[in-house]
């Protein structure tokens, strides 16, 4: 008699663990909406002759992906230097677009186009990344 009683304890017990468990399971959507935050800013470069507008740039801090046009005749590419990280997109011709993606700390940055001699023909600008 005791013995029966023992083993429907441990069932009961049993049962209360698997609803534990069940609701572990529950918090596991969390993490992903996390990540889906963490989506890179979105920032539009034109690149012509002979500028790269907009020429003074301010983004915050993290991922930025440069979307990157090229109106103009002439082939150009956008780089970026500062704070110990230099990026280059690749060279487009006119008409066509490119995408730079480049994970960013606080300071300032360089930009210019470093086809041929455009940098001296203007081709040249500030990236502020708060
Ligand atoms: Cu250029």
């Amino acid at each position: 008699m005791t013995r029966i009683l023992l083993v429907t304890f441990m069932l009961g017990a049993l049962l209360v663990g698997a609803c534990g468990g069940g609701d572990a399971g529950g918090e596991q959507p969390s993490p992903t909406a996390a990540s889906s935050g963490a989506a890179a800013q979105a920032v539009k470069v034109d690149l012509t002759e002979w500028e790269v507008e907009p020429k003074d740039l301010t983004v915050k801090a993290g991922t930025v992906r440069f979307e990157i046009s090229n109106p103009g005749d002439y082939k150009h590419s956008l780089a970026l230097e500062g704070q110990g990280i230099k990026e280059e997109s690749k060279t487009i011709s006119g008409g066509e677009n490119t995408t730079l993606e480049v994970e960013l700390k606080p300071g300032k940055y360089k930009t210019w186009c470093p086809v041929g001699n455009h940098e001296s023909q203007g081709m040249v600008g500030t990236l502020t990344v708060e």
